[in-house]
């Protein structure tokens, strides 16, 4: 082991750690990407309060091991989130769901099946392009499982803080046939931007003509707009358009189920037939990666889904969340307005979803960090869930001193 290089940290575990070494009366988190209550606590959803108690009172449950692609009722889950009651695929079932271990489990699984198998045997050397920037783990999950021409597309327009969709538009033209392309669904993350549904329409004619493979990464669903169905548009139109595609759904956010692990990666294929044979050697696959998954965020999960009243106070928690992200948009914006701080502080409104992307160079965040004790990732990415009533006149004052006094 003289030879094992120590790995470096995971920048927003580490921003997190020195966080809770600071014992500045006034400082705060914006980095971690996790709900925060106006009392920034954590908030166990009270719906999932309430199924826990229920599978806690119901006999009928046990211990037993899982199937390998995960629990029944879980892969099945009537109200079918991602791509709709009525989604026209699911009837036609060529729709098949795998139970992975969160958002990113079902990331390095799908992954994982598209090296082995798509568009022929060993696909390692097939482009996977990541929205530039994104979050971070992407590119890890792709090159761990095995792929080796990992490339940015344009996403991010710094000048304008917001979309670039020429520069987008303009790789998937260029990128050669076949390639990947991983699209977050909504609420993209770090810069909060996302394509509208005019955008979506050129975006997903562009990947059509040039047979280019959608890997949607669905983390934030509710989160973006308070509603699930809005949050899905990009999704339910990619499939609507006869999309073969993967979708890895994350409930760790939506449910506040972050330590649970609990992610769904949605197989679209084009027939039934086809389907199955992807699902058996996604069963290899898990197998030998976690062999079975865990069940009590599924069974939360399911439970929910599976219940009309359940279905709808979750909906309704959701809200509460997303809700609250929207009135720190406003009161964020607002503030740094009356304090007349330079530059224009609009995109803080039209971002949505967990993050805003500030604009703060990396100096003004280590002025942030080390004089204001607000603690953000060196992008410049906030969470918004870390603003409360009691500390946002504080952070608004510390951006204020930060885009004044560093250049
Ligand atoms: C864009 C994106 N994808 C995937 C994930 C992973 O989610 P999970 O914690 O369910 O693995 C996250 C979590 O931060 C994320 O931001
Ligand atoms: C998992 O994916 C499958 C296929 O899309 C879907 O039928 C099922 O409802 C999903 N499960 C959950 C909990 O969303
Ligand atoms: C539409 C499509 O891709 N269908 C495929 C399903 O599987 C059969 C059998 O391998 C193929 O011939 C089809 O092309």
């Amino acid at each position: 082991t003289r030879d094992v290089p120590q790995a470096p940290p995971v920048a927003v575990f580490k921003l997190t750690a020195d966080f809770r070494e600071d014992t500045h009366p006034q400082k705060v988190n914006l980095g971690v990407g996790a709900y925060r209550t106006d009392d920034c606590q954590p908030w166990v959803l009270p719906v999932v309060k309430k199924v826990e108690r229920l599978i806690v009172e119901d006999e009928s449950l046990n211990h037993e091991y899982l199937p390998i692609l995960g629990l029944p009722e879980f892969r099945s889950a009537a109200s079918k989130v991602a791509l709709g009651d009525d989604s026209p695929a699911i009837k036609e079932n060529r729709v098949g769901g795998v139970q992975a271990l969160g958002g990113t489990g079902a990331l390095r699984i799908g992954a994982e099946f598209l090296r082995r198998w798509y568009n022929g045997v060993n696909n390692a050397a097939t482009p996977v392009y990541v929205s530039a920037p994104t979050w971070e783990n992407h590119n890890g999950v792709f090159a761990d499982a095995g792929f080796k021409d990992i490339r940015p597309y344009h996403y991010w327009d710094a000048a304008q803080r917001g979309l670039d969709l020429t520069g987008f538009l303009d790789d998937l033209e260029k990128a050669p046939e076949y390639s990947i392309f991983v699209l977050h669904a909504c609420a993209h993350n770090p810069t909060g931007t996302d394509p509208t549904q005019e955008e979506w329409k050129q975006i997903a004619e562009v990947m059509k003509r040039r047979k280019l493979y959608v890997f949607f990464d669905s983390a934030y669903q509710g989160f973006a707009s308070g509603s699930l169905e809005k949050d899905a548009w990009a999704i339910r139109f990619f499939v609507s358009e006869g999309f073969e595609l993967f979708i890895a759904q994350s409930f760790s956010k939506n449910f506040g189920l972050y330590n649970e692990r609990v992610g769904n990666l949605t197989v679209v294929s084009k027939d039934n037939e086809n389907l199955t044979r992807v699902l058996s050697q996604m069963e290899k696959i898990v197998r030998t990666t976690w062999s079975n998954p865990p069940s009590q965020g599924a069974r939360i999960v399911s439970k929910t889904l599976n219940s009309p009243e359940l279905f709808e106070e979750w909906k309704g928690n959701v809200k509460t969340m997303a809700d609250r992200v929207l009135l720190m948009r406003d009161q964020l914006k607002a503030k740094l307005q009356a304090l007349g701080t330079p530059g224009t502080w609009d995109h803080i409104t039209q971002q949505i979803g967990m993050f805003s992307f500030t604009g703060l160079t990396p100096k003004q965040v280590e002025y942030m960090i080390k004089e204001k004790h607000v603690y953000l990732m060196a992008s410049g990415r906030i969470n918004m869930c870390g603003l409360t009533s009691k500390n946002i006149d504080y952070v608004a004052q510390s951006i204020h001193e930060a885009v004044t006094k560093v250049q």
